[in-house]
């Protein structure tokens, strides 16, 4: 059963070009002109593009006294409207602190759910000898990137001393550490001091996480990363603070990426104080929000490659689980999302306005990722051989966003009103068509499956020995196979 994508314009991450693609159960078979098959999928005046994949989402995660509430099937449906075809959820460990067992509860929960693929990154909240074994069989599961929060004080937050003892263990599984960079001890300090000065309402919460103690803690993520030798992922970066931090660290020979939002990207802190305490609660995030500078710091990092690639952070949480915050804003269940506007908001707010090329989009919102957690180009990529996850991206249907329309389970959108001038006409995973404009049938909830990520292997012996032989320094930065150009 073949199907090809007839007379759309291919656009990767590095070119643009008209061409039919031929797809062969779930391959990419043959990509070129005049090719034929069984269907046919019209692609005229559309983008035939490697599908999104979203590398931070948090579907049904039990977070700050509650479960966040989009749910795997809702997420992936979610994701396949608005053309993205893969996402990468955070595992957390449960009450026995087992990593292992954590998999296999997310593996029980996603299966008979997901109608779009699913990796997991594996999150490290503490640090003892049964954590230093189980990242190994995560490893083995398919699981190579472990993240560390830096904040959230006295729940999931890890010190530098674990910190550095996990980016070793990456470093000799050959693994990627990434970390949510906010100093916990500093927001914990303003918290309270906000609290204490009556401040009990959203804006306290943009208040108690300042830019700088996310700049402080990515400087810090960074450098425990360079004693490890291992490069590191940061998170949902949102100021120019973190951003400069990573872009110091990259001229400097470090494999350093930075992971802006849909939502820092588009949309600022004055969401918090609009004096309405529901429409702020709801973009009650960590980060938050910041002003339009640091929103600037973004797109040019986007624009000139410091940054790599955009997210979602998906945490969402029904606005009455916000008003579990009504009387404390510590206690708002921390969250937005993202997951079916991100492709549609970038590109109107990226492509549309000249700060991308088409070419960067596809780079920033599918194989970027899929390089740096080395499904590339597996995923990622239009070329033989490859999943047929390809979307044909339509840059004339315009549409409202709204909660009216939207696939997530949430009674509200943050983009509630953004006019975007793309959608997905087509989204196809492994081959099947998961989303068709204007059908609004939903995908076959189990379908989706999970991606195992293989460990990386060290890049290159020679250039290690190289600089152990002509460097004063005595660490010795590894680097991981990741492909070039990011
Ligand atoms: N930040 C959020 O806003 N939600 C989930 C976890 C996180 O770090
Ligand atoms: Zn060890
Ligand atoms: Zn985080
Ligand atoms: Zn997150």
């Amino acid at each position: 059963m073949t199907k090809v994508i007839k007379n759309g314009t291919v656009c990767t991450a590095d070119r643009t070009w008209k061409a039919d693609v031929l797809i062969e159960g779930e391959t990419i078979k043959q990509i070129g002109e005049n090719l034929t098959g069984d269907e046919y999928i019209d692609a005229e005046g559309a983008y035939v593009i490697p599908g999104g994949i979203d590398p931070h989402t948090h579907l049904e995660m039990p977070f700050m006294g509650t479960t966040a509430a989009e749910t795997f099937e809702s997420g992936t449906w979610a994701a396949a409207a608005g053309g993205t075809t893969m996402l990468v959820d955070f595992c957390l460990p449960g009450e026995d602190g087992s990593i292992k067992n954590a998999i296999n509860e997310w593996h029980r929960k996603s299966a008979p759910q997901i109608c779009a693929d699913i990796g997991y990154h594996m999150a490290i909240t503490g640090w003892n000898e049964q954590i230093h074994a189980e990242m190994k069989d995560a490893v083995d599961m398919g699981v190579n990137s472990f993240k560390h929060f830096m904040a959230y004080k006295g729940a999931l937050m890890v010190e530098d001393d674990e910190m550095f003892a996990s980016f070793q263990r990456c470093k000799e599984l050959g693994a990627l550490p990434m970390v949510h960079a906010e100093n916990g001890d500093i927001v914990d300090i303003l918290q309270k001091k906000y609290l204490a000065e009556g401040i009990t309402g959203p804006e306290g919460h943009a208040y108690s996480r300042p830019a700088e103690v996310e700049g402080e803690a990515a400087n810090r993520a960074i450098t425990i990363a360079d004693a490890a030798g291992t490069p590191l992922y940061i998170v949902h970066v949102s100021c120019e603070q973190a951003h400069e931090a990573i872009r110091r660290a990259r001229q400097k020979g470090m494999r350093i990426y930075g992971e802006p939002l849909i939502q820092f990207l588009t949309l600022d802190e004055s969401e918090y104080f609009k004096g309405d305490w529901m429409h702020s609660a709801r973009r009650v995030m960590s980060p938050p929000f910041r002003d339009k500078s640091h929103q600037a710091s973004l797109w040019a990092g986007l624009q000139s490659g410091s940054l790599q690639v955009v997210a979602t952070d998906h945490a969402a949480f029904t606005s009455e689980q916000k008003l579990m915050g009504k009387d404390n804003f510590c206690l708002i269940p921390n969250g937005s999302n993202g997951l079916e506007e991100r492709l549609a908001v970038l590109w109107t707010e990226g492509v549309e306005t000249g700060r991308l090329t088409p070419n960067e989009f596809v780079a920033a919102t599918s194989s970027n990722v899929a390089k740096i957690l080395n499904i590339y180009p597996k995923k990622g990529a239009i070329v033989e051989g490859a999943d047929a996850d390809i979307v044909v991206w339509d840059p004339k249907i315009s549409k409202t966003i709204s909660q009216a329309n939207h696939h997530s389970v949430l009674d509200y959108n943050v983009f509630e009103g953004f006019e975007v001038t793309a959608q997905s006409r087509y989204t196809l995973s492994r081959g099947e068509v998961i989303w068709a404009w204007g059908q609004n049938s939903q995908p076959q909830p189990g379908r989706g499956r999970f991606v195992p990520r293989p460990a990386f292997s060290s890049a290159s012996k020679a250039l290690s020995k190289w600089k152990e032989l002509n460097s004063p320094r005595t660490i010795k930065r590894d680097p991981m196979n990741i492909p070039a150009g990011i």
